[in-house]
């Protein structure tokens, strides 16, 4: 018995696709949870300040309702963020310990230190 070439390339180019499709739907959540795993990363890298030196960095952030920042205090020395009106006040932050607030709300938030008054900073949500 003999098979037409045209039938045997057929046979190999729906081996072929088959094949694509299998890799497809192997690496699509693959590659879906690697974006997601970026996004979420980058997310949390721009919503940190860091409190270096007396100072909040970055001193100004705009960020979208929703979003939650996370201050960290690398100095050897306590800090606090307190919001002028006191919607959000941290503890006593000793080295290395963060406090996280989300901004519920649209506004502009000024905030300081309430150990060291002059370190100031500032968010808008919006
Ligand atoms: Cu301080």
């Amino acid at each position: 018995m003999q098979i037409p070439i045209s039938q045997l390339r057929l046979a190999a180019a729906r081996f072929a696709l088959d094949r694509a499709l299998v890799v497809a739907l192997l690496l699509g959540p693959v590659i879906g949870a690697l974006l997601a795993f970026g996004a979420i990363a980058a997310q949390d890298a721009a919503n940190v300040i860091t409190i270096d030196n007396f100072t909040f960095s970055p001193k100004a952030l705009t960020v979208a309702v929703g979003t939650t920042i996370k201050w960290v205090n690398h100095d050897d020395i306590p800090h606090t963020v307190v919001e002028k009106q006191t919607t959000f006040r941290s503890k006593v932050l000793d080295t290395d310990e963060s406090y996280s607030y989300t901004f519920t709300s649209a506004g502009t938030f000024d905030y300081f230190c309430g150990l060291h008054p002059h370190m100031v900073g500032q968010i808008i949500a919006k």
